[in-house]
């Protein structure tokens, strides 16, 4: 896994809000991935998450075929997931001195399946922070054909009022913010083991599945150590939620293991 991050690519990420780097998982990582995600996705069957105090999300496939969580049910993906080497990468592009894991997600866009739409990550989560941080790995090559990501440079400075689903209408997000137009996207095409990181504000999008073959995905949101609830549930299960009051410090290392921490913490 080829973690090294220059001054310059850390400077980019923190102007732009992402950061494409196309040689992270040499071959045989990328076969180790490839094989631990769909072993996990075949495991876990219909449910997207895996506990049963889970909240029940909703599966459709028309736009992502999603499942959540793979790293508390699967071993392989765990080791995957919970690699120190990715938090701190996650660390060094947001400057903070702990990470913590929010939800990972395999998301397999299916042959035809529709774009995913111009949204914000953050806006949808149980906390509000400006160093949320994704991963996201291309298990497949990833091209404007197939549904790649698109980026809006510059769009993580700002925190909009309105959650947008992905499945809006591609235009949705502009009813309020048609300044937005201005921004030029850019496509995020990376070969099979290459990643983007983006920042939980960032908007983006995916388009289309213009092809005869799924387009696979493995992601992972991270949260900046001393997060609080912000009172929306989202991926947590009930048991944590009903003891939760807004402003609590989200540090259960059983729903959220502190992957990353700066040693020289004082
Ligand atoms: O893979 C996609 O189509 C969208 C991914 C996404 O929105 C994300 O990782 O935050």
């Amino acid at each position: 896994m080829n973690t090294t991050l220059t001054a310059g690519q850390i400077t980019a990420y923190r102007d732009n809000g992402f950061l494409l780097l196309p040689d992270f998982l040499s071959a045989d990582e990328l076969t180790e991935w490839r094989d631990a995600i769909e072993s996990a996705m075949e495991a876990r069957g219909d449910a997207v998450l895996p506990r049963p105090d889970d909240p029940l999300l909703g599966a459709s496939r028309t736009v992502l075929y999603q499942r959540i969580n793979l790293w508390m049910d699967h071993p392989q993906v765990r080791t995957l997931i919970l690699d120190e080497k990715i938090g701190q990468m996650a660390a060094r592009l947001e400057g903070v001195d702990g990470i913590r894991v929010w939800h990972d997600q395999a998301l397999y866009k299916d042959p035809w399946a529709n774009p995913t739409s111009w949204h914000q990550d953050n806006t949808k989560w149980s906390f509000s922070a400006q160093h949320a941080i994704t991963i996201w790995v291309a298990l497949d090559e990833v091209d404007a054909r197939n549904g790649c990501m698109f980026f809006l440079p510059g769009t993580h400075r700002r925190r909009l009022e309105t959650d947008f689903p992905i499945g809006a209408p591609m235009n949705a997000i502009l009813v309020d913010n048609e300044d937005l137009t201005a921004i030029d996207p850019i496509a995020a095409e990376l070969p099979a083991g290459g990643c983007s990181f983006h920042n939980g504000l960032t908007i983006h999008a995916a388009a289309a599945n213009m092809s005869r073959h799924p387009r696979r995905a493995m992601t992972c949101a991270f949260m900046p150590d001393g997060a609080t609830f912000n009172g929306t549930q989202n991926v947590l299960p009930e048991r944590l939620v009903q003891n939760l009051q807004v402003g609590d410090v989200l540090d259960d290392d059983e729903q959220n293991p502190l992957i990353w921490q700066a040693t020289d913490k004082t």
